[in-house]
């Protein structure tokens, strides 16, 4: 392994070398780069079977058109939540990470952690995928959460397992367990207008210590998380593995995008690191010891799920309208008289 005054010889050496996927993998075999800091998103999970946010008509934005929502992002803000979480819990069905299995990206995070290159990892996802791959816990920050564990958004009380996993099963919103309260019960996962971990903000130091930055399967659109990358020393590598161009990736000398699938992307890598007879396995053996979770299995599908909550929306729409008729011709109905009585009459 190089040691610091090495490093700093070799960095300045690099200065003028153009960097490529090669290039890294080689500062990796040679140890010049130990230390590598992942950003990860929605992407190195499409493969598994869940839509990402914002990819034109698979992601979950584009097909939530049928809730005439205020705003897509609404199903996961926490003040609409608050009052409206029947359309959070009617894709909540289709979209719970149960019956899910982990990708070849997820399990590349494990390989680099098992490699003794990951220095930490950074998921906007909260599936809990990467943790099914083998990441180990002291490696990984969930920084939006994730589904193991729910209470009431509204006191905190917490919310046993079983129950939330029979509200999703049957597309119900959980309440809180005190009928006092009343609020709906919520995964703990962060939604818009929520605080981030408080662990967050100590480990966004971490950042400038990578010797290269690993960003793969995310937009970079949703802050603090999308300001990681800009926090990677200059001169140090950023390799983006996405579908396509995100962030400021690809404005500085050092940086290199791999443009495609997450899946396919880190195939390459492993091979150029002569990692893929290891990634391989090491992602069979998270496959394999996932047990096949059959309770979410059969269910309706994400866009029955979303046809099903639209018309019950309407319904009540249409409830809610009837009801502002029937008030206005009532008030209608007693402004006349008022108007009709004579002017004594009390
Ligand atoms: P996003 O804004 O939807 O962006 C996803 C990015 O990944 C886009 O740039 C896509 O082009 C790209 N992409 C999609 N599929 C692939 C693929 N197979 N290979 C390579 N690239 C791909 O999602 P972000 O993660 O950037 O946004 C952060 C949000 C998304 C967080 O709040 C998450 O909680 C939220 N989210 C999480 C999940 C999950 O847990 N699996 C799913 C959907 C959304």
């Amino acid at each position: 392994m190089a040691s610091q005054t090495e490093k700093m010889s070799q960095a300045t050496a690099h200065m003028d070398e153009k960097i490529d996927l090669q290039t890294i993998s080689s500062r990796i075999k040679n140890g010049e780069i130990t230390r590598v800091v992942v950003l990860a998103g929605a992407g190195i999970s499409t493969a598994a079977g869940i839509p990402d946010f914002r990819s034109p008509n698979t992601g979950l934005y584009d097909r939530l058109a049928p809730l005439n929502l205020p705003y897509p992002e609404a199903i996961f803000h926490i003040s609409y939540f608050s009052h409206t979480p029947e359309p959070f819990y009617a894709i909540a069905q289709a979209r719970h990470p149960g019956n899910l299995k982990p990708t070849i990206s997820h399990a590349f995070l494990a390989l680099l952690a098992k490699k003794n290159v990951l220095h930490f990892a950074f998921t906007q996802n909260i599936d809990g995928l990467e943790q099914d791959a083998g990441v180990p816990t002291d490696k990984i920050l969930w920084a939006h959460g994730n589904w193991k564990s729910q209470h009431c958004w509204k006191c905190k009380t917490e919310y046993p397992d079983d129950l939330m996993k029979k509200a999703i099963r049957e597309g119900e919103v959980p309440y809180c367990l005190k009928a006092e309260c009343g609020g709906a019960v919520k995964p703990n996962v962060v939604f818009f207008g929520q605080s981030l971990p408080f662990e967050f903000d100590e480990k966004q130091k971490l950042v400038p210590e990578a010797d290269l930055m690993l960003v793969m399967g995310t937009s970079l659109k949703v802050a603090p998380c999308s300001q990681l990358p800009r926090l990677v020393k200059e001169g140090t590598p950023r390799l983006l593995i996405n579908m396509e161009r995100s962030g400021d990736i690809g404005n500085r000398k050092e940086d290199v995008c791999l443009l495609g699938s997450c899946d396919q992307g880190v195939r390459k890598f492993a091979d150029e690191l002569g990692w893929r007879e290891d990634l391989e396995a090491l992602w069979k053996v998270a496959v394999d010891s996932m047990k096949d979770d059959r309770e979410f299995e059969g269910g309706p599908s994400l866009d029955e799920c979303i046809a099903r909550v639209a018309s019950q929306m309407d319904e009540r729409l249409k409830i809610s309208e009837g009801h502002k008729r029937m008030l206005e011709g009532h008030l209608s109905n007693k402004l006349a008289q008022i108007m009709s009585r004579p002017a004594s009459q009390p």
